[in-house]
């Protein structure tokens, strides 16, 4: 048997390591693998491609049944070997851009759905990095963007009719200062300290992402803001997000949010550099911290809301508002009853609602962030967040 095959093979043939409810399908996932093979050699028959399409469907009922933090991490890397087992049995088919494209939609899904393998853990990863490049240079992806950047002057009048205290701005301050930040829990915002980093050269130019992932999947959020009883999740390629929303021919706001899309796609992740900052902690064995994109048109917003762990938020391009709340004054924010939401306020720091009287008391802290700015958010601070126009964030969540 080739070893390449005998390889892959062993990726799923760990049975010990199945939970009960998933050996039917690791069982479906071996047949449909070893009748892959005739006198040791690698042959895909029509029907192969049905059978593992019958997989992923089973494995994806089963990844959407309960409550995604229950979902058997047994069945999520399940789906993550299925996937690779569709990559080679459509490769196996042919090599035309539109299959290459199937290919990329299958280890995407792979790695937005299911869990890394035991042993190589970046096997869809890898796999999806050197098709993409196939996939990116077959197809057509320029798109011009002579589009000056334009403030919107509603946002900006808005933002200016809250009052709040500016946020300390400092310029690359050393670990010690920001320490004292640190250590308080208070916001900063600091200047000049990616300036090294490529991102902010190489990704305000879209074809430039587009080159790199166009044929990528992401997520999508589409609706004004999370918490909107409209909103909704959607998977698209990276292309299609950006001529549909980015650019702006959809009416609907798209905003492709809180991703960890550097670990998707390590070919954009050499981009940007973990700040010097994250290196303090609360703990004593810190994690590295969670990196997330925020990309999106002018316009996105995301409401009033707190999360566990520090955070520092990279502006690559485009303009942000923050309005931050101590968390002091969560009493005064009207957090929402339900254990989703239980993190996001129902004021709106725009509008002054009477059904929420005590907002009076809460004290706004201000801050806009430009391209190479950066804030600092200590762990459980409020903040709402509106882009002015086309813009790209990065976070980093650290303990
Ligand atoms: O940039 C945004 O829209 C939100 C960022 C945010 O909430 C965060 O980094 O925690």
């Amino acid at each position: 048997m080739d070893p390449r095959i005998r390889a892959l093979y062993s990726f799923i043939s760990n049975e010990d390591e199945i939970s009960e409810s998933v050996k039917p399908v690791n069982k479906c996932l071996n047949i449909t693998f070893k009748s892959c093979f005739e006198n040791d050699k690698f042959v895909i028959k029509a029907d192969k491609q049905l059978e593992i399409e019958s997989v992923l469907d089973y494995l994806h009922d089963e990844l959407n049944t309960g409550h995604w933090s229950e979902v058997p991490v047994s069945v999520r890397r399940a789906f993550t070997a299925a996937s690779f087992v569709k990559t080679v049995i459509l490769l196996h088919s042919s090599n035309t851009p539109e299959v290459l494209q199937q290919c990329l939609k299958a280890l995407d899904m792979g790695l937005l759905l299911g869990a890394p393998l035991e042993i190589n853990t970046d096997l869809l990863t890898n796999c999806a990095t050197y098709l993409s490049k196939h996939v990116n240079e077959d197809t057509e992806t320029r798109v011009t963007t002579n589009e000056k950047r334009k403030h919107n002057s509603e946002g900006l009048e808005k933002f200016e009719s809250v009052k709040g205290v500016p946020v300390d701005v400092l310029s690359c301050p050393s670990l010690e200062t920001f320490n004292k930040y640190f250590t308080t829990k208070v916001p900063l915002k600091l200047q000049d300290c990616v300036s090294h980093w490529p991102a902010l050269t190489t990704w305000p130019d879209v074809n430039y992402l587009l080159k790199v992932a166009g044929e990528r999947t992401v997520p999508v959020e589409i609706g004004s803001h999370y918490a909107d009883e409209n909103w909704r999740q959607k998977l698209m390629t990276l292309k299609d997000f950006i001529r549909s929303h980015f650019l702006g021919e959809s009416p609907n706001i798209g905003y492709l949010a809180q991703h960890n899309l550097f670990d998707q796609i390590p070919e954009l992740r050499k981009d940007i550099h973990i700040p010097d900052y994250c290196c303090l902690s609360d703990v004593e064995e810190a994690e590295d911290p969670d990196i997330n994109a925020w990309f999106g048109p002018g316009g996105t917003v995301s409401p009033l809301h707190h999360d566990p762990k520090n955070n520092i938020l990279v502006q690559v391009f485009g303009t942000k508002h923050l309005i931050l709340y101590s968390p002091k004054d969560s009493p005064y924010l009207y957090p929402h009853d339900s254990l989703l939401l239980s993190n996001t306020a129902r004021v709106d720091p725009f509008q002054h609602d009477p059904q929420f009287p005590d907002f009076t008391k809460a004290r706004a802290y201000k801050s806009t962030l430009e391209p190479g700015d950066m804030l600092y958010i200590p762990p459980k601070w409020w903040h709402h967040v509106t882009a002015l126009d086309k813009s790209f964030s990065v976070s980093f969540w650290w303990n």
